[in-house]
C-alpha cells in the first residue's frame, strides 16, 4: 500500500487528503473550516476580524485544533496507520513566534494535553501575521534602503519588500515589541510550525515556502545575512536551518502515534508553502507548463529553468519542490473586474458574456479594468487602453483580452519556452474567455480542476520523499487536464504583439 497524507493548513481551514499513490487515486479526504467548526472562536473566516492599521493575524492555536479535529475526521475514514508519509502545505508568509525550550512540553505531556495546551504557554506573541497583513510599508521601506532598494531586494530573495512577506512582519514586531522579541526563540513559517508538530522535531523550513520571507539568498537557499541583518536584532539564531525540498525530516511524533493512531514508522516530509505545494498539485512542476488561476485575483505560475528573478519586481521567485525556483504573479483585478464590466453592460450572466466576446473582433483593442487599486502594474483603480476605442459590448472582450495581456507581459521574465497554459479557476469553465488566453499565449490551453491543488501537491511531496515515486510520474497519474485542447488562432499573434508593446509603454510611461 503506498496511502500518504497531505495536509493543506489555508487561510480558512484545514484540508487533509490521503492518496494511494501507486493506484494514482484519491482515497481520503476531509476538511475542517475555521469558521463553521469553531463558531465560537470568532473567526468566521480564518482570521481575527476587526484590526486596524492594516493588521490581519490569525490564532495559531485555532489552527493546531483545527489541525487535530481533522486528523480525529480522517480516522473516522481510514485507518491513519495505514499512512506511509505525510507533508503539510501551509499558507504562505504567516509566522509563528515561540519561546526557545517550545518543544520541550510537547515532550513531556503527550499523553495528557492537546497540541494547543502544549503550545500556549510558549507563544512569544500571541497572534500570527498573515498574508493578508498590510501593516509593514515601513519596514519594507526600511529593509530596502538598508539592502541598496526594492530591485536589489528582489534579485537577492526573490521579490522586493513585500508588506505580506515574514522579514518584514518579523522587523515591525521586534520594532514594536521589543521585549517580546527578546523572548522569542524561534519563528517558524505555518508550514514548518505545523511539520514540527507532527515530527517532533524542530523541523526546517523549504526553499518554495523560504523565498516567502524577504530573507533567504534565493541563488544559494540559504539564509541572507544581510538580509537578516537588515531586518532584526539577532534573527539568525531565531530561525530555523533551510532544508533540502525533499528532505525527510524525522518520523511520527508520539502524539500521531498515540491520539491520532499513526504509524511510529511514518515519515514526516519537509513542509512547503501552498503555491509551491499546488504547483506540483496542478501537475506544472516542470519548465514549459505555467498555470493561470481565474479566480477573485488571477495568478499566474509557472517552474523556471535554473534561478530567475523579475528584473521590474512585479513577480515573486519562489523554490520549486523539484529544484530550481518558480515564479508568481498576482493581479488583484481578476473576476471582480470582469464582474463590474459584465454589469456595466447589463449582461445578465457568464453566457451572455461569452456570446458579446465572441461577437466582438479580437486583437483590435485592450482594456485594463483595475476596479481596485492595482500591484501588478502598481496602479492606481481606473481603466488602461491600448489600441482601437472601444465601443459598446466589445469591452468583454477588450477586458478579457487586457487582462490576458497583462499577465503575458508581466510573465516574460520567467523566460522559459511554453508549451501549455494550465487554465483553472472560476472563470476557466468560460470557452471564450480560455480561447483569448490560447490566443495572447499563443499556446494551446488545457483547462484543470483540481479543487484540493495544494492538498494534492503535499501528498504528492510526501509520496516523491518518502517512497521514491518521482514528481513527473506522479504528476501523469494525479493531474491530468481535461482531454480537450483550445488551440490558438496564430493568425492573431502580430496583432497581440504590437497591443502587449502598446501595453508595456503605457505602463512605463
Ligand atoms: P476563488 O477561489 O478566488 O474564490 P474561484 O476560482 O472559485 O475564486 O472563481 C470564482 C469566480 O469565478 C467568481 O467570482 C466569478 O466571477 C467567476 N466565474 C464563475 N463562472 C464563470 C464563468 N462561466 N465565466 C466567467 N467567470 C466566471
Ligand atoms: C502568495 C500569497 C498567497 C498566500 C495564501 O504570495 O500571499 O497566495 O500564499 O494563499
Amino acid at each position: 500500500m503506498a496511502r500518504v497524507l497531505g495536509l493543506d493548513l489555508s487561510t480558512q481551514g484545514v484540508t487533509a487528503l490521503v492518496i494511494d499513490a501507486e493506484a494514482g487515486v484519491i482515497v481520503a479526504r476531509t476538511a475542517v473550516n475555521f469558521g463553521a467548526d469553531f463558531p465560537e472562536r470568532g473567526h468566521p473566516s480564518g482570521y481575527i476580524p476587526g484590526a486596524s492599521d492594516g493588521e490581519v493575524h490569525a490564532d495559531p492555536l485555532l489552527w493546531v485544533d483545527a489541525l487535530q479535529l481533522a486528523l480525529d475526521r480522517l480516522a473516522e475514514i481510514i485507518d491513519p496507520a495505514s499512512i506511509v508519509a505525510v507533508a503539510v502545505s501551509g499558507q504562505q508568509h504567516g509566522s509563528v513566534y515561540l519561546d526557545a525550550c517550545w518543544q520541550d512540553d510537547l515532550h513531556r505531556n503527550h499523553a495528557s494535553k492537546s497540541w494547543s495546551e502544549a503550545v500556549r504557554p510558549h507563544l512569544t506573541r500571541s497572534t500570527s501575521p498573515i498574508w493578508m497583513d498590510n501593516s509593514t510599508g515601513e519596514d519594507c521601506a526600511r529593509i530596502s534602503r538598508a539592502l541598496g532598494g526594492d530591485l536589489a531586494v528582489a534579485k537577492l530573495t526573490g521579490s522586493v519588500p513585500t508588506p505580506r512577506f515574514t522579514g518584514p512582519q518579523i522587523s515591525r514586531f521586534a520594532r514594536i515589541e521589543p521585549a517580546a522579541w527578546s523572548r522569542t526563540g524561534r519563528v517558524h513559517l505555518v508550514s514548518s510550525f505545523i511539520t514540527s508538530l507532527l515530527a517532533g522535531v524542530d523541523a526546517p523550513i523549504d526553499t518554495g515556502d523560504g523565498a516567502g520571507m524577504n530573507l533567504m539568498d534565493l541563488a544559494r537557499g540559504a539564509w541572507s545575512p544581510e538580509a537578516l541583518a537588515a531586518t532584526a536584532p539577532e534573527l539568525a539564531r531565531r530561525l530555523p536551518a533551510i532544508g533540502r525540498n525533499d528532505a525527510v525530516v524525522g518520523l511520527a511524533a508520539q502524539w500521531l502515534v498515540l491520539r491520532h493512531g499513526f504509524s511510529p514508522r511514518c515519515q514526516i516530509v519537509i513542509g512547503s508553502g501552498d503555491n509551491p505545494s499546488s504547483l506540483v498539485g496542478m501537475g506544472a512542476s516542470t519548465p514549459g507548463h505555467i498555470v493561470v488561476s481565474l479566480g477573485t485575483s488571477d495568478t499566474l505560475f509557472a517552474a523556471i529553468d535554473g534561478v530567475r528573478t523579475d528584473p521590474d519586481g512585479f513577480g515573486h521567485a519562489f523554490g520549486n519542490p523539484l529544484g530550481g525556483t518558480m515564479s508568481l504573479i498576482c493581479v488583484r483585478n481578476g473576476s471582480l473586474a470582469r464582474e463590474a464590466v459584465r454589469r456595466e453592460l447589463g449582461l445578465g450572466d457568464w453566457d451572455d458574456f461569452a456570446r458579446a466576446m465572441s461577437a466582438s473582433v479580437p486583437a483590435r483593442s485592450a482594456v485594463l479594468p483595475l476596479e481596485q487599486d492595482e500591484i501588478t502594474p502598481r496602479r492606481k483603480a481606473g481603466r488602461l487602453l491600448v489600441g482601437a476605442p472601444v465601443v459598446g459590448a466589445s469591452l468583454a472582450l477588450a477586458a478579457v483580452e487586457g487582462q490576458a495581456l497583462n499577465l503575458r507581459l508581466h510573465s516574460r521574465w520567467i523566460g522559459t519556452a511554453l508549451h501549455a497554459v494550465r487554465l483553472t479557476g472560476g472563470a476557466s469553465e468560460n470557452s471564450a474567455i480560455a480561447q483569448v488566453f490560447a490566443d495572447v499565449f499563443s499556446v494551446p490551453v488545457q483547462r484543470i480542476k483540481i479543487p484540493d491543488s495544494a492538498a494534492l501537491g503535499a501528498a504528492m511531496r510526501a509520496a516523491h520523499s518518502g517512497l521514491g515515486i518521482t514528481l513527473p510520474l506522479l504528476e501523469a497519474k494525479f493531474c491530468a487536464p481535461e482531454s480537450r485542447l483550445l488551440n490558438p488562432r496564430k493568425e492573431l499573434a502580430p496583432a497581440y504583439a504590437v497591443l502587449e508593446a502598446d501595453l508595456k509603454a503605457l505602463i512605463l510611461r
